[in-house]
């Protein structure tokens, strides 16, 4: 059964032994941020903070930041989780999403009055890290509409509070949300916005399925991811759907022309972002249910949501790719949280094959490193992929490197605009041969593992105590 809305998926996680409940009172200007800090590099569970200092609602962080929690979300075992995401991203028959009337949206079960409209009483100001510009709101699902088309489009971008109901809005101008807002600036229009926070789960990975085309429907992909339709409802004072049971709705406009600084912000990269000047969002009307939860992610070094998502989007997308690329015998694919980074187990069929995974992964915009190994070699187990990089590797034949390559994300290793180099590793042994491995034979590992039982039998554990060991 799909998740109604986020409680739900708190108490699967709850169930799961996957939720740390914390009911002292937390500070958001530092302290949230440096326990879900301190959580997530202990790779431990999602958390809710029921008493966040001078804010109504109880507040959840780092709800899908390992493949087991986004397994999870989109209720599948984390054994099948690569491979259920490929199947239900690329689905082409995807579940309605009927849209429901007003008063049965949960979202708006409390309007709030514009003349008590207040960040104060809707928006914990977290601080993430100590070095960014102010509080954001930064794990909202945010709505825009194509001018030209009239689609929708759904992606996640951070939001700096500041006084006067307004935030900072930056997006990258190659994400959707970027190439729309460009077409309303370049009309001289304002550009609707509408900011849903804390939803069904599989909401938020669907909105970082990388690869759609501008007014592919992240709506409907989610639906897909779902299996089940989820209820819509029209926002109230912009044109818009919205999920009905989201926990928060924030209407508003990006304004026309208007610039101002924006940042430093802790991007994923583990480095601050610099300050620029980005558009301004006012807000003009909110929404919530009656019972609220505030939605907030941790940013900063790996592991966080992002990393999460990321690692699950690209193991699945590059498995997918290379498959059918460049060979079937691509055994498996590990992304580590770095975002940047690829690791490839193949069963080579030509000599020349790793270096045609090399290149086609060279082809992602986000990729910058490539490691092949043969498929004896987990790619998830760094420590046999250093193993194989040292052993298998001879670096004047088997590391290529190339420059020039536009890439994204912030790194502060980019130079120019957007501009950075990539790196092949191919750690895979020669066809043409190589020594034998040292290692028992199959059988021999066979027949031990036939005989596991007895050998581990208390009764040979107490004899083996009894010679001294
Ligand atoms: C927590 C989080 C925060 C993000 N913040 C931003 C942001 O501020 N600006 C941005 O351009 N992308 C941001 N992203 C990435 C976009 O959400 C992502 O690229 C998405 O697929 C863009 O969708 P679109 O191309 O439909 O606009 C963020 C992602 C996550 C998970
Ligand atoms: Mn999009």
């Amino acid at each position: 059964m799909a998740y109604t809305d986020l409680r739900q998926y708190v108490a699967k996680l709850a169930s799961a032994g996957e939720l740390l409940e914390i009911d002292a009172e937390v500070d958001p200007e530092w302290e949230v941020g440096s326990i879900a800090y301190k959580v997530l590099s202990e790779n431990g569970p999602a958390i809710l903070f029921n008493d966040v200092k001078d804010y109504p609602y109880p507040v959840l962080a780092n709800m899908v930041s390992t493949m087991d929690r986004c397994a999870l979300a989109m209720e599948v075992a984390p054994e099948v989780l690569v491979d259920a995401y490929i199947e239900k991203t690329s689905a082409s028959d995807r579940p309605d999403l009927p849209v429901v009337e007003r008063d049965q949206a949960p979202c708006k079960a409390v309007t709030i009055p514009k003349e008590k409209l207040s960040f104060d009483d809707l928006i914990p100001p977290i601080v993430s890290n100590p070095g960014d510009g102010g509080a954001y709101l930064n794990f909202g699902l945010i709505m825009t509409k194509d001018p030209e088309t009239g689609l929708q489009n759904m992606g996640i971008y951070r939001l700096q509070l500041r006084d006067g109901l307004q935030t900072g809005f930056w997006c990258s101008p190659t994400s959707h949300a970027g190439m729309i807002r460009g077409k309303y600036e370049a009309l001289g229009q304002d550009m609707e916005v509408a900011i849903c926070v804390g939803a069904d789960p599989v909401l938020y990975l669907a909105s970082q399925v990388p690869g759609m085309d501008l007014g592919q429907s992240e709506l409907e992909m989610a639906a897909g991811m779902r299996g089940q339709p989820f209820d819509l409802v029209k926002a109230d004072t912009v044109d818009l759907l919205i999920p009905a049971n989201c926990e928060f709705v924030f209407e508003g406009r990006v304004l026309a022309g208007r610039r101002e600084e924006e940042g430093p912000y802790g991007e994923y990269p583990g480095y601050y972002g610099p300050v620029g000047q980005q558009p301004v969002l006012q807000i003009e009307h909110a929404t919530r249910k009656s019972e609220p939860m505030f939605l907030y992610t941790y940013l900063g070094l790996p592991p966080t949501d992002t990393h999460a998502m990321g690692q699950l989007s690209g193991e699945a997308g590059f498995l997918h790719k290379l498959r059918t690329d460049v060979a079937p015998t691509v055994r498996s694919v590990y992304c580590p949280p770095d975002m940047h980074t690829v690791v490839v187990s193949l069963k080579k069929t030509y000599e020349e094959q790793a270096k045609h995974v090399i290149f086609s992964m060279w082809t992602s915009r986000i990729i910058k490193t490539v490691i092949v190994v043969d498929d004896d070699v987990d790619p998830r187990n760094l420590d046999l992929v250093s193993w194989a990089v040292a052993n298998r590797c001879h670096a004047p034949r088997d590391m290529i490197t190339s420059d020039g390559f536009c890439t994204i994300g912030p790194s502060p290793e980019k130079y120019g605009d957007g501009i950075a180099a990539k790196i092949g590793i191919d750690a895979t042994e020669p066809m043409s041969g190589f020594p034998a491995l040292v290692r028992p034979t199959s059988d021999m590992l066979e027949k031990v593992n036939e005989r596991w039982g007895e050998l581990t039998s208390p009764k040979a554990s107490r004899l083996r105590a009894g010679k001294g060991r």
